[in-house]
């Protein structure tokens, strides 16, 4: 009922300055030359819009950037996101599912402010899309909660509000039509949440699947409980951080964490967002394939996996 068709637009984003370990930015051409997009065109029948670049932005970047509120990075994250930004509402406004490759986490501040800002428009007042926030973090951190700075650990926090800036400020082009609301976010796959984001989570009563939940329930009862919170004819924008799945399936990410879920959990909660019909929007970001030598090859693979059940592969 919102993506009109089979219309994919495609964003590819080679940005690591949400971050502090070079390579990430590397990831969207890694993905683009294991076939991915031949893959949604031909076994997918997806029309794609793209235009055919790696957008790196340095034509944007900033000749100081010292840090701000304790940022690192704060003007390249923020000219960078708000470009995004504007790349991902255009497609959305078409009514394309928008599929933006990145890249680190940062990014996200740019595709949900962009989504989010096309689909109250399509859907006008009192409606608003859902988040569903796939990773071992919860990137909610405030300026002032976070201990790295490392923006790539705030997109949540700016995306819903709890983290603002003024006008003049680096993220003080974030209107109000651009966030998302908190009620309206639900995480899985969490196990390595900071103490100020657990004081932040708790209070906003944000619904969160760890991965204690997952070994509890089992993927299935999470995605039904995760989907049943959002509710049915919700437009959903999936933000999938590969490190969401264990290094075991996906070694060659930034910030690894053991303990995570198996390539099938994280494509199965993959299809079964693609299954609600509601999908409109997905990020697949902070594959690395400069970190670890023998494990790029199987992280990129992963990506590839996530995105295609996501864009609606089936086992049969
Ligand atoms: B990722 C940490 N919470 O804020 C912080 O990979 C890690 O996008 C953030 O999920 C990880 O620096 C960000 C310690
Ligand atoms: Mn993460
Ligand atoms: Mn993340
Ligand atoms: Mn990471």
């Amino acid at each position: 009922f919102l993506t009109t068709n089979n219309e994919l637009g495609l964003v590819a984003v080679g940005f690591s300055g949400g971050q502090c370990k070079p390579g990430v930015d590397a990831a969207p051409m890694a993905l683009i030359e294991s076939g991915l997009v031949e893959q949604l065109r031909d076994d997918l029948e997806y029309a794609i819009h793209y235009d055919g670049q790696v957008h790196a932005y340095t034509e944007l970047m900033p000749a100081a950037d010292p840090d701000h509120r304790g940022m690192k990075n704060p003007r390249a994250v923020s000219a960078v996101t708000e470009q995004l930004s504007k790349q991902v509402y255009a497609h959305a406004k078409e009514g394309r599912f928008v599929l933006t490759l990145g890249g680190d986490h940062s990014i996200a501040i740019g595709t949900i402010s962009g989504t989010a800002k096309a689909i109250r428009e399509r859907l006008g007042p009192g409606r608003e899309m859902a988040v569903i926030w796939v990773d071992a973090h919860a990137d909610i951190n405030t300026p002032e909660t976070s201990e790295s700075g490392n923006i790539h650990g705030m997109p949540v926090a700016f995306l819903t509000g709890l983290a603002r800036e003024k006008a003049g400020e680096p993220f003080g082009w974030i209107g109000e039509d651009q966030r998302v609301s908190v009620k309206k976010l639900v995480y899985i796959g969490l196990r390595d949440v900071d103490r100020g984001e657990k004081k932040i989570l708790r209070e906003h009563g944000i619904k969160a699947f760890s991965m204690h939940d997952v070994d509890r329930h089992g993927i299935g009862k999470v995605m039904d409980m995760a989907l049943g919170w959002i509710g049915r004819d919700t437009p959903i924008h999936l933000s999938f951080d590969i490190d969401a799945l264990d290094p075991m399936w996906a070694p060659s990410t930034g910030t690894a964490v053991r303990g995570g879920l198996t390539l099938r959990e994280g494509d199965f909660i993959a299809e079964c967002v693609h299954e609600t019909g509601s999908l409109v929007a997905l990020d697949l970001v902070e594959v690395n394939p400069s970190l670890e030598e023998q494990g790029a090859a199987e992280t990129v693979r992963a990506g590839v996996s996530i995105v295609r059940c996501a864009l609606g592969d089936t086992l049969l």
